[in-house]
């Protein structure tokens, strides 16, 4: 319920999140969701929001250059029990006892990071949602307390987005007790927004796919304005993801942002280098498109203007004819020392190879004239560059991975890669219809065979998915 008891609509009249009847499976756990509710707040839950994770089939590390990327939703998701309640208090608590219970005031929200070396506090993703909504719910609308119980399935540091999910979540059920309405696509532009708030400067991938997921295909999802065309897999593609045992919590480390800040100022540097006025320049498209050419002549421009040696901060500054101190308001670098060096034609050269990729993936996954199983070998090759790309040119790879991305290989996949931001988390690899039995089978003796890290089940380490809806709310 609103402060004022008001019931407050959004105007546009573009698609929105669906409230739909659970199936049996999901009645069950909503069920068990709902006893936990209960059993924490001594009332039933109002309504039930669901958001999916997320597998990337390929267009790693792009989203934040501003090029389009082709995730799917997946089964696994997160599950939040909600109810409004009198009083400022939003009080948390999770059917997973590894996540402790929290309780704040909803007009006193803090969100400070760096908490721990294994990231920030899990409450603070659901706090990220709610701070994003309550910018955006009109005054009159605003709610009052809410009761929230998480449960989760999607594995959490991973790279299949259990941290979108979660933040997702919080701004969809913020909105929705607020009895405000907004369509998919601006709740997913919220969300990716809130979710910088908890340090990483994601590009908008995960929250886009969270909420504009279909069952059935997987998704271009294009950027400014935010757009997603659903892409026709082939009939006899199965994709099948599987878990390399490293774990890697994104917000712990510099690593993501510091890609981030390589890429922008490459596109920096290749602008001013083409005379072109570098202070407006944000992401990599933006130099391609003030250039006038194709993906293919970036890479070469790339290749000329742009030297495989790190750049320091100063050389950087030298020759955008500006200071390091300039430097880091410009570019956004305030976080990096003085001493930080960036890797700046390997990322870029990444970035325009795989953004290609990316449209040839689709024109193959929606080509007429290829054979089935010569297009699922095709789609099976982009996967495996992209996978030496990031491994070799943008280092976001992991041991483990690699030799996820081998055993998958060797076991009858036509291509694999890691998915998602990667340092570990997991791989996604494609195989023809009439070979996943197999194909899974042999992958799992081969994870036996290396060991079962404590921790993992072998039945959640390897399994094929299929695209799936995206966010939704549910009554029971
Ligand atoms: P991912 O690749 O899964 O998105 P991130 O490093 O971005 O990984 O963030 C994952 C974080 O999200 C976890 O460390 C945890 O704090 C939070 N999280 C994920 N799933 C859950 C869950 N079911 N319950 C509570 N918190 C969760
Ligand atoms: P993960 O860490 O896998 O959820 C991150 C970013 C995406 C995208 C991928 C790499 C967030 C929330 N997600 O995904 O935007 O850049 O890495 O392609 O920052
Ligand atoms: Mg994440």
């Amino acid at each position: 319920m609103s402060r004022n008891g008001n019931e407050c609509r959004g105007m546009e009249l573009e698609e929105r999140v669906p409230i739909l009847q659970p199936d049996e499976k999901l009645l069950k756990r909503l069920n068990t969701l709902a006893n936990h509710f209960q059993s924490k707040y001594s009332i039933q839950p109002s309504f039930f929001v669901r958001v999916p994770g997320r597998v990337n089939l390929i267009g790693e590390h792009i989203d934040y250059c501003g090029y389009s990327v082709c995730p799917m939703a997946i089964e696994q998701d997160v599950l939040v029990a909600v109810a409004p309640s009198k009083g400022n208090d939003i009080r948390l608590t999770n059917v997973d006892p590894k996540y402790i219970d929290f309780q704040c005031n909803i007009e006193n929200i803090s969100v400070c990071i760096g908490d721990t070396n294994d990231g920030p506090d899990w409450y603070k993703y659901f706090l990220c949602g709610v701070k994003g909504a309550l910018e955006v719910i009109p005054k009159e609308c605003l709610p009052g307390g809410i009761l929230a119980a998480v449960w989760g399935n999607i594995s959490p540091n991973s790279g299949l987005s259990s941290s979108s999910a979660l933040v997702s979540a919080a701004v969809l059920l913020t909105v929705h007790v607020s009895q405000h309405q907004l369509p998919k696509r601006k709740l997913a532009t919220i969300s990716a927004n809130a979710e910088r708030y908890i340090g990483t400067q994601g590009g908008g991938m995960d929250q886009a796919i969270a909420f504009l997921g279909k069952a059935g295909s997987a998704m271009l999802i294009e950027f400014n304005p935010l757009r997603g065309t659903d892409v026709t897999l082939p009939e006899t593609a199965v994709f099948v993801i599987a878990h390399s045992q490293a774990c890697h919590n994104k917000a712990s480390t510099t690593d993501y942002n510091l890609r981030v800040a390589e890429c922008r100022l490459a596109a920096q540097m290749i602008a001013k280098k083409r005379n072109k006025p570098w202070e407006r320049v944000q992401r990599l498209i933006d130099v391609q498109e003030s250039l006038g050419v194709s993906l293919d002549e970036m890479v070469s421009v790339v290749t000329t203007e742009l030297h495989e040696e790190p750049y320091t901060m100063s050389e950087i500054s030298r020759n955008l004819d500006t200071t390091n101190e300039k430097l880091k308001e410009i570019s956004l670098l305030r976080s990096f020392r003085d001493s930080q060096t960036f890797k700046l034609k390997q990322r870029a050269l990444h970035v325009y190879n795989e953004a290609a990729r990316v449209v040839e993936f689709r024109r193959t996954s929606v080509e007429n004239t290829i054979m089935e199983e010569e297009k699922v070998r095709q789609l099976g090759k982009l996967m495996s560059n992209s996978h030496a790309s990031l491994y070799e040119l943008y280092e976001c790879s992991h041991p483990s991975l690699d030799s996820l991305v081998d055993k998958a290989m060797a076991c009858g996949a036509l291509g694999a890669r890691l998915t998602g931001a990667g340092w570990g988390g997991c791989i996604v690899a494609i195989v023809t219809k009439d070979k996943v039995t197999e194909f899974v089978d042999a992958l799992k003796k081969e994870i036996v065979r290396c060991g079962i890290k404590d921790g993992f089940k072998l039945d959640d380490l390897v399994f094929p998915t299929e695209p799936n809806q995206g966010a939704a709310i549910y009554t029971i």
